[in-house]
């Protein structure tokens, strides 16, 4: 599964907030491959070249769920992993996001 999505980190690993200065939302173009999300500016970047824009994401024991407790955005999730990081991810429309959830939790 691939597609765009906006990302916000709420938690690091370790369980410990994300400080002030590092919370807001930005863009990435995601790609699910085996126990990674892999996620770059856009869609032209090699997804296993030397251009990753940001650290792949170790969906590995991961578990997404509808973000119901997030008011300020629609169809937003929340991906918690096996490091105790949490992010939230807003998707374009529930069908997408319920997509997203259900491939993340099949890792
Ligand atoms: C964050 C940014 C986020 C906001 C977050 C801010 O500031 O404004 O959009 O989250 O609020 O800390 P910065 O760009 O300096 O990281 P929301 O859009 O969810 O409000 P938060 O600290 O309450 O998460």
């Amino acid at each position: 599964k691939r597609g765009y999505l906006m990302r916000k980190s709420t938690f690091e690993s370790g369980g410990k907030k994300t400080p002030l200065g590092k919370r807001s939302w930005k863009m990435y173009f995601c790609r699910l491959r085996e126990l990674l999300l892999v996620l770059s500016h856009d869609e032209t970047a090699k997804p296993s070249g030397a251009i990753q824009n940001t650290q792949p994401i170790k969906v590995h024991h991961c578990y997404a769920t509808v973000a119901s407790d997030y008011q300020k955005r629609p169809h937003v999730f929340k991906l918690i992993l096996a490091d105790r990081s949490q992010y939230l991810f807003q998707s374009s429309d529930s069908r997408e996001m319920n997509s997203w959830i259900d491939i993340l939790n099949w890792n």
